[in-house]
């Protein structure tokens, strides 16, 4: 199986790809990103190509040289940021999947595209979220999601392409930083409290919002693509989830392990509004049904994690 991720300097890509090279072979995952950042391990472990995902043309090439079969679509900007600049956010994040899924087309590849909470608004409903219910969001990232999730289960019906995704929650990790993302409070929550055992909150303390640690969110985008096609009932997307917490809830498992912890709240009037708009949990019965999601961290060891691989690394 030869693979292309778009993306991969990001967040997740900087931890699936490493994922995919040892589970497909290190020269079998191309990794690609508008930054060139050659110094990184996604750029140095295996091959390389920088590409602005838009960009259909050089994509194909990419595609056809390589001999790639699976793309993973990681390259699209957060919901802050795009909440900030929605022009571009409905360029990146619709061109480059438009991208995509034509280049899929034309080469018979397979996609996988990460949905979101995101995808969910305010009058979906906040508690156990079904995977099937209202999705009108109000926020410029949500509606990109959306139309994601549409265009790709089109392209699946239309053209027999094998789209797959996931809805991901707040994802949390110690590799690389999220970038302007809603539940990126949830990460740096961690390193604050390692740095100086403080951190000043964009959120109020009592958002809830679902989450993912990283290995969890890593086996999803593994596990969803690896699935029996015939025992897909969904395709785009699926939700996933491991926790729902607070932000207090959050600051109180911290103490756990650094007790002089404290948390202050200096709210962030747009994030604060995005989340209000999202879930308080989910309900991911149709992942665990279709394709064995189950996720192995929770907010204890998840907490326990982080602080311990953080710790160790000042
Ligand atoms: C964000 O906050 O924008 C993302 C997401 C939940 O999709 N982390």
């Amino acid at each position: 199986m030869k693979i292309l991720v778009t993306g991969a300097l990001g967040q997740l890509g900087s931890e699936l790809v490493p994922a995919l090279r040892s589970l497909y072979g290190a020269s079998n995952v191309v990794a690609s990103d508008v930054r060139a950042d050659a110094n990184q391990e996604v750029a140095t472990s295996g091959p390389f190509e920088p590409l602005d995902a838009r960009d259909g043309v050089a994509m194909g090439d990419i595609v056809r040289r390589h001999g790639i079969r699976r793309i993973y679509h990681l390259a699209a900007l957060l919901s802050a940021v795009a909440e900030r600049e929605p022009q571009r956010a409905w360029d990146i994040n619709m061109n480059a999947l438009f991208a995509v899924l034509e280049v899929a087309r034309e080469n018979s590849c397979s996609v996988f595209t990460p949905s979101s909470i995101g995808a969910f608004g305010p009058n979906t409903p906040k508690d156990y979220t079904p995977q099937d219910t209202i999705q009108r969001p109000t926020s410029m990232y949500g509606v990109t999601k959306v139309a994601g999730e549409l265009m790709c289960d089109y392209y699946s019906r239309k053209y027999g392409t094998d789209t797959r995704g996931v809805r991901y929650p707040g994802i949390i990790s110690n590799k690389t930083l999220p970038g302007g993302g809603t539940t990126d409070y949830a990460v740096e929550i961690y390193y604050a409290a390692v740095e100086s055992a403080r951190y000043d909150c964009f959120l109020s303390g009592n958002t809830y919002l679902d989450m993912i640690y990283m290995p969890d969110a890593v086996k999803a985008a593994i596990d969803v693509m690896e699935a029996d096609p015939a025992k897909l009932r969904h395709r785009n997307a699926f939700n996933v989830t491991a926790m729902s917490f607070c932000p207090e809830e959050q600051a109180a498992y911290i103490r756990k392990h650094i007790p002089d912890f404290e948390i202050t709240y200096t709210i962030d009037p747009v994030r604060q509004s995005i989340a209000d708009s999202w879930p308080n949990s989910l309900e991911d019965y149709a992942a665990r049904v279709e394709w064995g999601w189950s996720p192995e961290h929770d907010l204890e060891t998840m907490t326990a994690d982080m602080l311990n691989v953080l710790s160790t690394r000042r």
